[in-house]
């Protein structure tokens, strides 16, 4: 059966009218609708949404044009024990990706998608990952039965006209099928945030096709974000020689107004929208930090053997809880109008609040569940993966070449941690293949809640959950990549923000004042700034980092820079069970580089300390 829509006037992609045509066949909407991209679209969308109780219209002298939507209470977040990559082979997926032979998962999708979207409208989402045109960007088209999608794909993508213009008649796109799992009767009266309790999220590299099933919420359903922009991207970059990554993008500004752009990888919980729009202290005036993007970068070789990096997104889907004035005054005037706020708390005047924007939280709000909320409750107001949808281009840091098509040339690799003890604050590898195996074996330590984890909880180039394909092999692209297709390599840094003092107190005060270890990183680039050898790495001389207009001794600074052998020992031993889960896929520089740290810390003090370290 064809049904009438108005896609033939839209495109004439005849790959792409064929598989709208096929969805359609398999899911029977009731109707179809073409995303344009326009305002009006926007605008009807979200009143339809405000009409069924999907979103609820903020008060618009607080929030102009924003609104808030209530999940349901069981889809609140991804999915990971719920999300697959199938590849032919198995091992093409490798130990750290679930994995179904593809033609076992399509059996269970076709009989889940039959007739998922009855009663439903099936929009039609083209959208352009990377600014629209440019040889860096990649066009995808999302089918989802979500009003709600197809309203957040506008923000966090350049979706509509635009991009099917872009891909053209013969043009390539990744296709991408999403339903929420919840069709409707004939008079079945509908919920505010229908979903199904199946959930499949499923990546077909060889094909380039994602299919996901039965939640709405986040990175399940907004498929530009993780499931293209990482997992089919990355196979994407394998097989082209580029690189899909899990980064934000920043420029440093000099006083003298020279540029350099760093891209940087955290793990959850590490603040990397904090440092993505990081406000440089007063002490470092004239210093300026702008954002290209706070999440993912992608990053392919120029003529002139650099790499160049866009961020494939227009919009950041960040997590509120913990945004301030002080942790990220830049988000919080993003987020000033036209956002949609994502299981946070509605205050009794028609805001938003979640734990952490104030320090003193409202009398009374009614909670992410909607029930009436009081600072007594004994349960938060916001739910901890509360989340906003906001436009880029509003944030007050934003680079003015962020959508720049030939993208910003990258000076260095920046990778995090959350380490307690023994990791120095900054660090900068020795060499590429050094900094492929600081990110391969980047992690944070488990908490107390995290118990029978031992020491770290790996996360490779902040990659785990996001790597469409065999993790090792992803290294084995990272070694060729730095070696074969750019001239020099970007400088590789770990950094670590969280280390504790004797007495459990953070030692670095964190958050702007990074600004200082960013700064020593960008003069290494210029090669202007020295550093030390220590077992770990090059790190800062002590004249070497600003430490003006913040109380941080002599001594506090040798505290967060030294390294006990014993422990750093212990770390290293640690790795060879990370190492050994990808059997002969890991590539021999990493188990090289493991027994290099070994023998480098057999050879150095029961404790390494930076300051005979500089004095000698
Ligand atoms: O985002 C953070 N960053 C990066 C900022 C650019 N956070 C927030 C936690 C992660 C969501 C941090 N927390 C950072 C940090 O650099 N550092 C810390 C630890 C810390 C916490 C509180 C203080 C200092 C450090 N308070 C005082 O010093 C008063
Ligand atoms: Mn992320």
């Amino acid at each position: 059966m064809t049904m009438t829509h108005d896609g033939a006037k839209r495109t004439r992609n005849k790959r792409l009218l064929q598989w709208v045509e096929e969805i359609a066949g398999l899911c029977n909407p009731d109707r179809i609708h073409w995303c344009d991209g326009s305002q009006a679209e926007y605008d009807r969308l979200c009143e339809e949404m405000v009409q069924k109780g999907t979103f609820i219209r903020l008060n618009p002298k607080k929030r102009p044009n924003s609104f808030l939507a209530r999940s349901h209470p069981t889809d609140v977040a991804r999915v990971e024990d719920r999300t697959y990559i199938c590849s032919e082979k198995q091992e093409n997926a490798g130990p750290t990706n679930n994995w179904m032979e593809p033609q076992k998962m399509r059996g269970i999708l076709l009989e889940l998608f039959e007739g998922c979207m009855r009663g439903r409208t099936m929009y039609v989402i083209p959208f352009s990952m990377g600014p629209i045109g440019s040889h860096i960007s990649h066009i995808g088209v999302e089918i989802s039965d979500s009003a709600y999608v197809a309203a957040n794909q506008r923000i966090m993508t350049r979706m509509g006209q635009a991009a099917l213009d872009a891909l053209g008649p013969d043009g390539d796109f990744v296709p991408c099928v999403h339903s929420i799992g919840a069709p409707l009767q004939p008079h079945q009266k509908d919920t505010v945030w229908p979903c199904n309790d199946t959930k499949y999220i499923t990546h077909f590299p060889e094909t380039r096709e994602i299919w996901s099933f039965g939640s709405g919420y986040g990175g399940n359903a907004l498929l530009g974000k993780k499931c293209f922009a990482l997992r089919i991207a990355s196979v994407m970059a394998r097989d082209q020689g580029w690189l899909a990554e899990h980064m934000l993008i920043l420029g440093v500004e000099s006083p003298a107004g020279e540029k350099t752009y760093v891209s940087a990888a955290f793990p959850s919980a590490c603040g990397k929208t904090n440092f993505a729009m990081l406000i440089p202290p007063k002490a470092l005036d004239g210093w300026k930090v702008t954002t290209i993007g706070d999440d993912i970068a992608w990053i392919k070789p120029g003529a002139d053997g650099r790499f160049y990096a866009i961020n494939p997104e227009a919009g950041y889907f960040g997590v509120a809880p913990g945004t301030n004035m002080d942790s990220n005054p830049n988000a919080m005037l993003t987020l000033k109008e036209n956002c949609i706020y994502s299981n946070v708390a509605l205050t009794d005047d028609g805001d938003v609040w979640w734990e952490g924007m104030t320090k003193e939280p409202p009398a009374h709000l009614i909670d992410w569940k909607g029930n009436d909320w009081t600072p007594g409750s004994g349960t938060p107001a916001a739910h901890p993966n509360a989340r906003f949808t906001a436009p880029a281009q509003q944030c007050p840091s934003i680079d003015p070449n962020w959508e720049d098509p030939n993208g910003v040339p990258i000076s260095a690799f920046i990778f995090g941690g959350r380490i307690s003890k023994n990791f120095p604050l900054v660090l900068q590898a020795y060499d590429w293949e050094h900094g492929v195996y600081l990110a391969a074996t980047m992690g944070s330590e488990a908490t107390a809640a995290a118990v029978g984890q031992a020491g770290m909880r790996r996360d490779p180039m902040a990659m785990l959950p996001f790597c469409g394909y065999n993790m090792a092999d992803y290294w084995k692209h990272w070694l060729r990549i730095g070696r074969q297709r750019v001239a020099t390599p970007p400088l590789v840094f770990r950094v670590n923000w969280f280390r504790k003092d004797d007495k459990g107190k953070f030692i670095w005060p964190g958050y702007g004042e990074n600004m200082r270890a960013l700064k020593w990183v960008v003069d290494r680039c210029r090669g202007r700034a020295r550093g030390v050898e220590s077992p770990l790495g090059w790190v800062p001389p002590f004249e070497e980092l600003v430490l003006d207009g913040i109380e941080f001794s002599k001594d506090r600074f040798y505290e967060i820079m030294n390294i006990d052998r014993e422990r750093a020992q212990q770390e290293a031993n640690d790795q060879e069970e990370l190492f050994t889960r990808f059997g002969d896929h890991l590539p021999r520089e990493m188990e090289i580089e493991r027994e290099l740290l070994l023998s480098r810390l057999y050879h150095s003090p029961t404790v390494w300390d930076l300051r005979s370290a500089s004095a000698t």
